[in-house]
């Protein structure tokens, strides 16, 4: 009975950013470019890097034309103290980020850690807990140092699996006692959306069009990427447990594809919503949570003509070390119609609109509202997977400025937080073990598949802007209030409503 009346009692409840969003200081204290740093937003198709014949490599080349609002972001890099305090302000109890890999291991293959990036999140951590807030980390937010990408070619080369480990091992020895929670790859299975920013894949070794590097990526390099997360996935669970018995580490998925329903009831199109989660969710869900490489992938590779193949080791250790924790983003549904191809963002997949989702959010993104959707994806997720939960980003984005009070009164969020967290509630009644509810950009970020500032979802306002003006100054928004109340009263105010 007393789950009808609130949320369960340790119920984590925060907010969660990312360190090349909200950081800046892409250059400071040592650190090198990663991956994001070269593009203007992650979906871009044009990065900042050129291929220099000479070298034989691809190197950076900004684009004197283009505004990379992320290398100075929101400046958190210096402002972290006053703006965790500001979290701290609505009760959060938790509050995600990432490290910048680059900060720790600047061009990602130096033997020794950069020092001055270990001192800079011993002490953002230290002001979470000092502030009660449980840390949650993403090991990498689509931060592939860049160096990695053009002089190995990112996750197609099996290299980065020690590599990579290496820098994981560096932080799992420096923040024992620090950090419980550890996210892997941030939205990893976005993997064939966005190769160059979530698995870092760009083919070097003999680009097919050096003016194209994205184009010059091959699905076998791709799948070679896949192949060689899984197991450095599997590696870190083991490294996290050998290290720290306390550790809990998760994988990190985008499930907006979960909640991809058929446009009718032809059985082409609910054939077309299982090859979807198949193909957007569980070809990494299972390797990450069941231990195995799903049968339903060698049909797919044979006819995309491809080929992958795991040793025995491997697949011993993919078997033996799985996730402690399912984490996940939720953003919107969206359906499945065979006569219309599936489009792609950071919000999820997008196919053929459902004129049943009335409730849209306003323009420039108009994202479908569908709170349902994630009641829907919770539990499907908890039957497959039988893991503790975690909703580490569901958030809107909106265009929105200043009144003439010096603030904003955004009840549009307001709505679009209610009811998601009352269909937390919903799908916990259900039975679903989940665990918290962390919001994606409790403060205004540079937005990742934009680029841009203007798509804000804060419940505090940044004051800059998408030309890169602005005195950063911080306002709260009325959301900010409104959040703090469903905290304080953990979750009641929604459900008794
Ligand atoms: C997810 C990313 C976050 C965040 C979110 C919102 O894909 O994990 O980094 O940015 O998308 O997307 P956007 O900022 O493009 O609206």
């Amino acid at each position: 009975e007393e789950l009808r009346m609130s949320f369960p009692k340790n119920f984590l409840w925060g907010g969660a950013v990312a360190a090349n969003q909200c950081e800046g200081a892409w250059l400071t204290d040592g650190k090198q470019p990663n991956v994001t740093d070269v593009l203007v937003g992650i979906m871009s198709k044009d990065p900042g890097i050129k291929w220099n014949k000479e070298a034989e490599k691809y190197e950076m080349h900004l684009n004197p034309d283009k505004k990379y609002l992320s290398h100075d972001g929101i400046d958190f890099y210096h402002r972290y103290k006053d703006d965790l305090k500001l979290m701290a302000g609505m009760g959060f109890n938790t509050f995600r980020t990432s490290i910048a890999w680059g900060r720790i291991f600047p061009n990602g293959d130096e033997e020794k850690p950069n020092e001055a990036g270990l001192r800079f999140y011993d002490d953002l951590f230290d002001t979470m807990n000092t502030l009660g807030m449980e840390p949650v980390i993403t090991l990498s937010h689509y931060e592939t140092p860049l160096h990695l990408v053009t002089e190995y070619g990112g996750w197609s080369n099996p290299l980065l699996i020690n590599l990579w480990l290496r820098y994981v091992k560096a932080v799992f020895e420096r923040y024992r006692g620090k950090v419980k929670f550890w996210l892997t790859f941030n939205e990893v299975n976005a993997l064939f959306r966005m190769p160059l920013v979530a698995g870092g894949v760009l083919t070097i070794k003999d680009p097919k069009d050096p003016d194209d590097p994205i184009g010059s990526t091959t699905l076998q390099d791709q799948w070679d990427a896949y192949h060689n997360l899984v197991v450095a996935n599997a590696e870190t669970v083991k490294l996290a447990h050998e290290i720290d018995k306390n550790y809990q580490v998760g994988c990190m998925l985008t499930c907006s594809g979960v909640a991809v329903y058929p446009y009718n009831c032809d059985p082409e199109n609910v054939l077309g919503t299982l090859d979807r989660k198949r193909m957007d969710i569980y070809y990494f869900g299972d390797p990450f949570c069941l231990g195995i490489i799903p049968s339903y992938l060698q049909r797919v590779w044979d006819e995309q003509g491809v080929h992958v193949s795991f040793t025995q080791e491997e697949l011993e250790t993919i078997k033996n070390h799985t996730v402690d924790f399912f984490s996940f983003s939720y953003y919107r549904s969206t359906t499945f119609d065979k006569e219309i191809n599936m489009q792609g963002d950071t919000g999820g997949l997008s196919g053929r609109e459902n004129p049943y989702l009335t409730d849209k959010a306003p323009e420039p993104w108009g994202w479908a509202v569908d709170p349902k959707g994630l009641r829907y994806t919770l539990n499907v997720l908890y039957d497959r997977y039988h893991l503790p939960l975690m909703i580490v980003e569901n958030g809107v984005g909106l265009d929105e400025n200043l009144n003439e009070h010096d603030t904003i009164d955004d009840d549009f969020r307001i709505h679009y937080i209610d009811e998601h967290i009352k269909n937390v509630h919903e799908a916990i009644l259900d039975g679903v073990d989940c665990r918290g509810y962390l919001y994606w950009g409790p403060i205004d970020v540079v937005s990742a598949g934009t680029g841009e500032m203007k798509k804000r979802y804060g419940f505090i306002y940044v004051d800059r802007f998408n030309d890169g003006h602005g005195t950063l100054e911080r306002k709260i928004k009325k959301s900010y209030y409104h959040y703090k109340e469903i905290i304080e009263t953990n979750g009641e105010c929604l459900i008794n409503k």
